[in-house]
């Protein structure tokens, strides 16, 4: 009998050889709203779709769905999010915010400055945002984040937060342009484990959650703009009916990125992709 399979039916093995416990990832966590209830699927076909359907059936704000792969991970605009078993982290989040739909853009925001804060803080590398939903590290996106949300009457019932990021992901994974955490350290070693960073980030989303429910935008727009990989530099922003180009600025209370156009006008952009940065 394999050698594996021997060691587990004598229980020599710690049942998470490399599997996210949901008890593990609550023990101690000590925050007050993200991760008060953990579920943890083996694989799923999306984590968001999971997370969608339990906040409809009432699954409280905070809830935190992880999965060890995806079949059909999402990303925006009908794009793919490759999401190998055991090689990253993929999670979704159940948000009741009480606000307005235009509101909740700076939470795709506060997720991308939680993230490169957890990224930081665990690792040391020098995570990026790139507006408005990638994380970066020497140039190469590590992690995406999807914000889907279910409006009635116009008021915002819930919002489910997607977060993906590459931990130890391989090379022929993942498309062109993109990159892990074990990629990008020295020696390629992780010195840390996927539980540490899931629970930093759930620490950081609770802070930066708190912090927009009690104050709104002043704090993630400051922490922003201390992680911003485009500041001050030249981007190509593609929009839903056309290209623009300009110097990136801040961003505007609501999240819209500010492009100073060639002519001077400020164009304010609240959703688009930014293509090249010169
Ligand atoms: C995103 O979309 O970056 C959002 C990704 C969100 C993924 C999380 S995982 C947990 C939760 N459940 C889900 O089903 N989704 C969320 P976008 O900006 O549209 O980028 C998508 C593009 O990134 C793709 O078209 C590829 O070019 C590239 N890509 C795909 N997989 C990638 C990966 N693992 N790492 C880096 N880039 C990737």
């Amino acid at each position: 009998m394999d050698e594996q399979i021997l060691k587990m039916l004598r229980g020599d093995l710690p049942k998470s050889v490399n599997q996210l416990l949901a008890e593990e990832i609550m023990r101690q966590l000590k925050t007050r709203v993200i991760g008060r209830k953990v579920i943890c699927y083996n694989t799923v076909d999306s984590t968001n779709t999971v997370a969608f359907a339990l906040a409809e059936q009432g699954m409280p704000e905070g809830t935190a769905v992880f999965a060890e792969g995806q079949k059909k991970g999402k990303g925006r605009l009908g794009r793919n999010w490759s999401s190998p078993k055991a090689k990253g982290i993929y999670i979704s989040l159940i948000l009741r915010p009480h606000a307005s739909v235009r509101a909740t853009g700076l939470i795709t925001l506060l997720a991308a400055v939680s993230v490169a804060q957890a990224i930081r803080k665990t690792s040391g590398l020098n995570a990026l945002i790139r507006w408005p939903n990638d994380i970066l590290i020497n140039n190469k996106k590590v992690c995406g984040i999807l914000s889907e949300m279910h409006t009635q009457a116009g008021l915002v019932k819930f919002v489910v937060l997607g977060i993906g990021i590459n931990v130890s992901t391989a090379r022929h994974q993942l498309p062109p342009g993109a990159s892990s955490l074990k990629e990008q350290l020295p020696g390629q070693r992780l010195h840390f484990s996927r539980l540490d960073l899931a629970r930093e980030l759930l620490r950081q989303l609770d802070r930066e959650y708190l912090y927009f429910k009690d104050q709104g935008s002043a704090h993630v727009l400051t922490q922003w703009s201390n992680l911003s990989f485009l500041s001050g530099k030249r981007v190509q922003v593609v929009l839903q009916e056309k290209v623009i180009e300009g110097l990136a600025q801040d961003l505007d209370d609501a999240g819209a990125l500010i492009v100073r156009l060639d002519n001077g006008f400020k164009q304010h952009v609240l959703a688009g992709d930014v293509v090249k940065v010169r």
